[in-house]
């Protein structure tokens, strides 16, 4: 009897730990515990146990790990909402935020973290990272070099570093039939930066940031990546009392254009992508916003090579609407890509959340949808999770809310398209334009004394109204 016993528990405590290394975690998910001596990222097992593939559900569904607008394979204004939204997750935000601010500590403690940054804890990131997409149904990422590997003592270490990562990432990128909306170089959190990169006063961090893009780019090209990103977090200045602004910005050109340059010579195909934003962490960022940023291009040659990134947090930051921003980017033939966030209007900086505004996702649409899309370029989530929100399953519930909300938008903006009435209405408002005169200042044509002539014989022009509140009557209707 003894004898039974004994032997059922030990079969039972067998089966127990053999469930336990299929299915959990086989290092302990903490601090130094470095379980396998770094040599592979010894996790066993899925990432995210207990969460399946997002289905859509439809806007009854009470299940918060579903779609209840976004529904990747339905077709809408001709295009699957997929191919409309080509959404990509950010890798930074979330698989490297912590939520540390400037006054507190890291509060996340993911279960496959181990505390360290070492190689094999950024491949096995990269696995979780994939097995987050593949569960989420989303079919691109994008990444800082600096998130997915750890620097090394050496440039050439660190590339060595980078080259490990991203071989696994390939391999992970076939395996799910996932691909690359755009990769970066971060050249903004490294102390050589602390005066700029392409700005710097330092020509040695010139040519530093130069090696550190021109691997960025090898990289991107390797992985198949659709663009490339600038964002010039410390390409401005803190006083202009200290620094010389015209020689700064000759020196950006000529760093821009060099990237152009060894972007043909290796065959990249994928777009550049300059991401304007004001301010934060410089006082004054170069490319303050899209008007900014195009009156640059247009003044160093360099219309045609770079397109841009739209960050509707980074919009509001320079005191206009996402909206704005779009619509100058499109009608200038530089919308590229968006990187959907929203910010608080109580907070002054860059809070990178996730857009949950219908009204806001509705107007990104419209621009979006006037542009016919915006591949190769894509709506990539630069948006993290809370400081408060810690459970595994936030990250989840944060994007499938960002998806639904500008899936909503498109929807909306199908409404208004097969009604018509806005678009009739802002027609109607120009319509005194689409006559002999009209055509003739369209096209130039029509100098000063012409239209002196024509006051006389018109006399006092009516001036009918302008429409505003019916135009927002027509727009809430389709909310
Ligand atoms: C920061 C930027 C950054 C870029 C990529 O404010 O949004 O995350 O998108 O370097
Ligand atoms: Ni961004
Ligand atoms: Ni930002």
């Amino acid at each position: 009897m003894k004898f039974k016993m004994i032997l059922l528990l030990f079969l039972l405590a067998l089966v127990v730990s053999t469930v336990n290394a299929e299915g959990q975690q086989t290092c302990a998910a903490n601090l130094e515990a470095k379980c396998d001596g770094g040599s592979s990222d010894g996790w066993k097992g899925e990432f995210f146990p207990g969460i399946s593939k997002i289905k859509y559900e439809g806007p009854t569904s009470k299940n918060p790990l579903s779609y209840k607008w976004y529904n990747a394979e339905e077709e809408i204004l001709g295009k699957k909402m997929k191919d409309w939204f080509r959404f990509s997750v950010a890798f930074w935000h979330t698989f490297r935020g912590t939520g540390a601010d400037p006054f507190g500590a890291p509060t996340k403690s993911w279960p496959w973290e181990d505390g360290t940054n070492s190689l094999a804890m950024a491949k096995r990131r990269m696995r979780a990272h994939f097995e987050f997409m593949d569960k989420l149904g989303v079919e691109r990422w994008c990444f800082h070099d600096r998130d997915i590997a750890p620097d090394g003592k050496t440039l050439m270490e660190t590339n060595a570093n980078l080259d490990e990562v991203v071989a696994l990432a390939k391999e992970l990128q076939e395996g799910n039939k996932i691909k690359l909306l755009w990769g970066t170089a971060q050249l903004f959190f490294h102390p050589r930066y602390m005066h700029g990169a392409a700005t710097s006063s330092e020509v040695g961090v010139y040519a530093y940031a130069a090696a550190q893009v021109k691997k960025a780019l090898e990289v991107t090209h390797y992985l198949g990546g659709e663009n490339y990103v600038f964002w010039g977090g410390r390409e401005g200045y803190q006083s202009l009392l200290n620094t010389d602004m015209q020689r700064e910005l000759d020196h950006l050109a000529r760093f821009l254009k060099a990237a152009a340059d060894y972007k043909k010579k290796i065959g990249f195909n994928g777009t550049l992508l300059i991401e304007p934003k004001p301010q934060e962490p410089t006082k004054h960022q170069y490319d303050w916003d899209a008007a900014t940023a195009y009156a640059f291009l247009q003044k160093y040659g360099l219309l045609g090579e770079f397109k841009l990134n739209i960050e509707c947090n980074h919009a509001t930051l320079s005191g206009h609407s996402c909206h704005h921003e779009l619509e100058t980017a499109r009608i200038n033939g530089l919308l590229g890509n968006i990187d959907a966030n929203t910010g608080d209007p109580q907070i002054g900086w860059d809070t990178d959340q996730f857009l949950t505004d219908i009204g806001e996702a509705t107007l990104v649409m419209l621009s979006v949808v006037r542009n016919g899309g915006i591949a190769p370029g894509g709506f990539n989530f630069d948006a993290k999770l809370r400081r408060e929100s810690t459970d595994v399953e936030d990250l989840f519930i944060a994007h499938i809310s960002g998806m639904d909300t500008l899936a909503r938008g498109l929807r909306n903006v199908a409404k208004l398209t097969e009604d018509g009435s806005l678009a009739e209405l802002v027609r109607k408002r120009y319509q005194s334009f689409d006559t002999e005169i009209g055509a003739l200042i369209e096209a130039g044509k029509a100098d000063f004394e012409t239209l002196e002539k024509k006051v006389m014989e018109w006399g006092e022009p009516s001036v009918p109204s302008g429409k505003q509140e019916l135009a927002e009557m027509i727009f809430q209707s389709a909310l």
